[in-house]
């Protein structure tokens, strides 16, 4: 078994370079994933490092499914319209879907369906200012059963520039899915691109996906995936899940939904410190990011 990094109480196992919980996930059921999951052509997924705004987008693509009725993201919880294909406990799930799919994933390129190469699908890779994910994960791990109390930011950061975290290193997740870029089978959006322009950036998803919608249907699409609806919104929220697995007394899943809120969190030093890797880490990559800009 592998020791875990402080913040992590649960039982690992490393899967190709990955860190997984043995709780959700296993070596067989990745392997099938990976080598003989079928992907079919009208398949939409939804990628991202985890707290990049997965949940969000199930919304969204959920509402632009249905043309803007709400009445499935009303009536059937978030984890069962667009499951995490790689989770074992949501395998079942996978059979019930309706066709186009709309199937969630965390995974790493380089462990994704093989099938998706020959394929038509399409996949929609969100991405967010990683400063943002790192509080938006140290909060979850203060309401998430697999994590121990951490209350230090220090260890958060230094963790997730380490790459101790779930679906490993996030420069990695991101310059493995950024191969992909020229794909026209891909559409890659920034949390922070949809904060600035939810409206206009769901009208770019429309056409992406092929879908034609009224201005109504959007306008609806728009209004049903805002983060107060989905705050209250109980088959959005999380909160049909048991308190001893996500313990929301705690703290809400559907917490501040907001961009830049590392800056109550880091210190000067810290965010100097992480700049300073990230430049590092991200030389090598020809793509500037949303959240880059001053
Ligand atoms: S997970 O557990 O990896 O699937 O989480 P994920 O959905 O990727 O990310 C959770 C963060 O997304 C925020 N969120 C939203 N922000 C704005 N608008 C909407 N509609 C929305 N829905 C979810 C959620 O609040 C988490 O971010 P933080 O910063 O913690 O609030």
């Amino acid at each position: 078994m592998l020791q875990s990094p402080a913040n992590m109480s649960f039982d690992q196992f490393m899967h190709k370079g990955i860190r997984f919980a043995q709780k959700f996930y296993s070596e067989d059921h990745l392997n099938f994933i990976e080598n003989e999951f079928e992907v079919f052509d009208d398949d939409v997924y939804n990628v991202t490092f985890p707290k990049s705004g997965t949940n969000w987008m199930i919304e969204m693509l959920n509402l632009i499914k249905n043309d803007g009725d709400p009445t499935i993201i009303h009536t059937v919880p978030i984890f069962e319209r667009s499951p995490w294909f790689e989770t074992v406990p949501f395998k079942d799930q996978m059979d019930k879907l309706t066709r186009p799919r709309i199937i969630s994933s965390h995974l790493p390129c380089h462990l994704f369906p093989k099938s998706f190469s020959k394929s038509k699908a399409k996949i929609v890779y969100t991405m967010r200012n990683p400063k943002d994910v790192i509080v938006s994960l140290y909060h979850f791990s203060k309401i998430l059963f697999l994590f121990q109390e951490n209350d230090n930011v220090q260890k958060s950061i230094e963790d997730f520039l380490e790459g101790n975290t779930m679906f490993g290193s996030w420069f990695d997740h991101i310059k493995g899915w950024m191969q992909m870029k020229g794909d026209s089978r891909v559409f890659f959006i920034t949390y922070e691109e949809l904060q600035k322009d939810h409206r206009g950036s769901v009208v770019r998803l429309c056409k992406f996906l092929g879908k034609e919608l009224t201005d109504a249907q959007i306008d609806s699409v728009v209004q049903h995936s805002s983060f107060s609806s989905m705050k209250d919104n109980k088959m959005s929220n999380w909160s049909q899940l048991p308190s001893d697995v996500l313990d929301q007394t705690k703290g809400s899943f559907m917490r501040k939904g907001v961009s830049g809120d590392w800056k109550n969190h880091f210190t000067v030093a810290q965010s100097e410190y992480f700049d300073k890797v990230y430049q590092e880490r991200m030389k090598d990559l020809d793509t500037s990011f949303f959240w880059e800009q001053k």
